[in-house]
Order: structure tokens, then sequence, then C-alpha cells
């Protein structure tokens, strides 16, 4: 019988094993909006979670299971960090890692050209910290071409190989803030740099969502998403055009939305607004606008697109100009009262947000403005450089911006000589107030 000291070393268990088995940790780098998320879906999931941030405050706020992103309960942090969930903002707590998912920032620079310098940052990282069997994943909104850019070379540098010590892939993030469908239930597109890496990186997420689409490499992954939200951008566009047009004609886009919207199928429903803010579609069809014209082509839709949405916040004052005019009155001196500085509704993000274009153009022309917005609170408003407000006062006009649920509009009209609603609020409402005016 064999001794113990004879018995022949037993093979470790090669990465699609150790996935396979449901015994493999995630390292997820940023944790934000989507990588947060993610580390507490795998921790549910049953799959031991690592998440890194540079920022050693927000990890120390995570330590304590205090959760300021809005999809992430302060229950559900800290029901994952019981069942195992390290936060952490060393690196080298990432080197026992599996699966490394870069989930950071993708920003513009001044001129809307695409900022890679925290896709960079996190890569450099993987470059420190990666081990051999490794699956690497970017999740980070970008052009096509940036997994195998940036993402293979930080691999290579580690002295590793693709399909032999290491796989790579992209994986569009999905998160829609404030969207009821959670991280877990959003099918999951997967490109692989090679087949390989599709397959494997599609198991492995398979253990963290519901569905997973796999396609044949990272660039149609990358492509996906910015298809999803120039979309999006496309349609909005087209609203806001549609409105304008729609005013001119002296007809309520908004019955007209409603109507169409009647027709089951071949149409869905976009609305006009005072323009379109958030971290997601005014920035993301700029990434393929940049790659389009790297490769001189002109992308159309999206810069006719951009400029519509663009102006969107100086249509809207002037909008605002036209109603105080018809009641004999201008923006110069006029009591405004804006309404929800948040990009959409009932979220505390204020970011991009057109709400705050339009603000200051009006500020910018002489009216006295201040600002309700109790999702947002007063003092992310007072940062914007604006006047906080509770709405109780009387004005020359109120302008609904954001139409969060919270809004008491027929009491707020009562207190306006005019209302001017850029979102269709009185409508979605059932409110029938005589002195509102639609976009
Ligand atoms: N907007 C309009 N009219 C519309 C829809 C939106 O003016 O018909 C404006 C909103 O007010 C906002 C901006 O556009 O200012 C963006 O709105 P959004 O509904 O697209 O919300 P986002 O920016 O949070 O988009 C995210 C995206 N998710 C991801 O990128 C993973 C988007 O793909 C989702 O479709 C969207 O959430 C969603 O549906 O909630």
């Amino acid at each position: 019988m064999a001794s113990v000291n004879d018995e022949e070393p037993q093979p470790v268990p090669s990465l699609e094993e150790r996935i396979d088995s449901g015994s493999w940790t995630i390292g997820v780098i940023g944790l934000g909006y989507v990588g947060l998320p993610l580390a507490v879906a795998a921790t549910s999931s049953g799959i031991d979670a690592i998440g890194f941030d540079l920022n050693e405050g927000y990890v120390r706020a995570l330590q304590t299971g205090d959760s300021p992103i809005e999809d992430v309960s302060q229950d559900q942090l800290r029901a994952a960090l019981a069942s195992g969930l390290a936060i952490t903002s060393d690196p080298g707590d990432l080197t026992s890692a599996d699966m490394l998912v870069l989930c950071v920032p993708s920003p513009l620079g001044a001129h809307r050209e695409p900022d890679m310098s925290y896709i960079q940052s996190a890569a450099d990282t993987v470059t420190k910290v990666i081990s051999p069997h490794t699956l690497v994943s970017l999740e980070s909104t970008t052009y096509p071409g940036t997994t195998e850019d940036i993402i293979v070379p930080a691999v290579t540098a580690a002295g590793l190989e693709i399909d032999k010590d290491v796989w790579v892939a992209f994986s569009p993030e999905r998160v829609s803030p404030g969207d009821e469908l959670k991280t877990a239930d959003i099918p999951k597109v997967v490109g692989g740099v090679t087949a390989d890496s599709t397959r494997i990186a599609a198991k492995a997420y398979s253990q963290l969502v519901a569905k997973v689409h796999p396609v044949s490499d990272a660039a149609v992954a990358e492509m996906t998403k910015l298809l999803e939200n120039t979309y999006r951008a496309v349609n909005i566009a087209m609203a806001n055009e549609m409105a304008q047009m729609a005013h001119e004609l002296d007809v309520d886009i908004w019955e007209v939305i409603d109507a169409a919207a009647t027709k089951p199928f071949g149409f869905q429903p976009f609305y006009p607004g005072p323009g379109v803010g958030g971290h997601c579609i005014p920035l993301d069809p700029q990434f393929l606008a940049w790659r389009a014209r790297e490769m001189r082509f002109a992308p159309r839709f999206i810069d006719l697109a951009e400029q519509v949405n663009l102006h969107m916040p100086t249509y809207t004052a002037n909008r605002v100009g036209e109603v105080l005019n018809g009641l004999g009155k201008s923006v110069n001196g006029a009591s405004v009262l804006g309404l929800g500085v948040a990009y959409k509704p009932n979220i505390a993000d204020d970011r991009e947000s057109a709400s705050l274009d339009v603000l200051r153009i009006l500020t910018g022309r002489g009216a006295n403005v201040e600002v309700f917005d109790p999702v947002v609170g007063a003092e992310r408003v007072e940062a914007n450089g604006l006047a906080s407000t509770d709405a109780m006062g009387t004005y020359d006009i109120a302008v609904v911006l954001t139409d969060h649920d919270v809004f008491d509009l027929a009491s707020i009209a009562s207190r306006a000589a005019v209302v001017f609603d850029t979102r269709g609020a009185f409508r979605k409402r059932g409110l029938e107030v005589g002195n509102v005016v639609v976009m």
C-alpha cells in the first residue's frame, strides 16, 4: 500500500476546471456603479469576490458596509461582506483572483475624445498582480479595438501567453441606474480575443448572470454596447427634433408620441426633453465616432444626434423666454423655479445633467433661478452654483426639467404664473392644469 509520501502530487485544477467546479475567485477592479454590484452579485452566487478600488477613503466606507451606490443597498453590501466579500485598496490582494474584471471609468476628454487613462491604469495593475491561469475581462465602455490594444499587451507584459496561461475578453456593462433590473438579471454579451477566451469567459459569467450571449470576438462585444447607446442617443435626438417641429405646427408632441406608441410593433417611444444627461448616452456614441474618424469614416447620425441633443438646453431656455413673453414678462428679472437637476427621474445623479445647462443659461440671461430637487438634495444643488429652495414660494415660471415622482406638481402650478413642462409630467399624471405649457 503506497505510503502518504509516495502519493502522486495532485494536478492543479485548470482555470476552466476551477470555474466549472464553482470554486474560484473573482477580482473586481473599480467599485463604482458597475463594479460594486458585480462584486455583490458574485458573492451572492457563491463565488469568492475581492473588490479593489484605488480610493482608500471610499474603500474604508465600503468596508464598514456604507454603500453610496444606488443599486447596492446597505443591507446587500453588509450581507455580501458577511458572506466573505473582501474590499481592498491594496492591489496585491488581487493576486489570488482567477478572474480579473475591469470596471473603471471611461470618460471623454475636453475635446470629447476617449480618455483611456483609467483603463490603462487598471491594465497596469493587472500587469503587476496577475498570476498565470487567469481570465481578464474589460467591462468599461470603449471603442472597438481597446481590448486588443490595451488589455492584451498588459497581460503579455506580465509574461503570460493568450490561450496558454491567460484568457482575455470584453463584456459590456449594462447597468441601468435606478432600474428595477439588477446585474444578475441582465443578459451579458461576452466576446474573447480568441475562441477559448470567449468560451471560458462565457462560463465564468454564466455563474454570475442569468443569461450569457457569446459573440465571435472582443470588437463585436465592444461595438454592441456602442450600438445600444447610440440607438438611444439618435432616437432621443429624433424625439427632440420632432418636438420642435410639433411646436411650430402647434401640435402636442406628447399626445402624438402616446398615439404612435399604441402601435404594437415597429415603434418604441422616445420622448423630448431639455437635453441628454448621464454618463452613458451623451458619451458612448462619441467613442464610436472617434474610432470611425480614425478609419476616415464620417459618423453622420452620431454627429447630428449630438448637435440636436446639445442644442436642447438652449432651445429650452428660448422656449422659457417665449412663454414669459406671452405673459408680458422677460427672462431678465423673472423668478424661475427649476424642478429637478438629476439627469433622469428618481435618482440622485446630476452628472452631465441638461437641467443644469438650462438653468445656467437662464441665470446668464438675468433670471432669478431657484432650484427644487429633493432627490439630488439642496447640498448638491448648491454645489452646482445654484440656489436651492423648497418650492413653497411664488414664481413667474416653474420649469419641469426632471420628472421626479416626488414632485407635487398641482401644488407647484398653483404658485407659479405659468409652468413650462419639458417632460410631459402633467400629462403622465393625468393632471389638467390651465397654466401649463408643454415642450
Ligand atoms: N432621455 C430623453 N428622452 C428619452 C430617454 C432618455 O430625453 O426618451 C434623456 C434622459 O432624461 C437622460 C438621458 O436621456 O437625461 C439618458 O437617459 P437614459 O434613459 O438612457 O438613462 P441612462 O443614461 O441611465 O442610460 C442607461 C443606459 N444603460 C447602460 O448604458 C448600461 C442605457 O443603455 C439604458 O437603456 C438606460 O440606462 C435605461 O434604459 O434606463
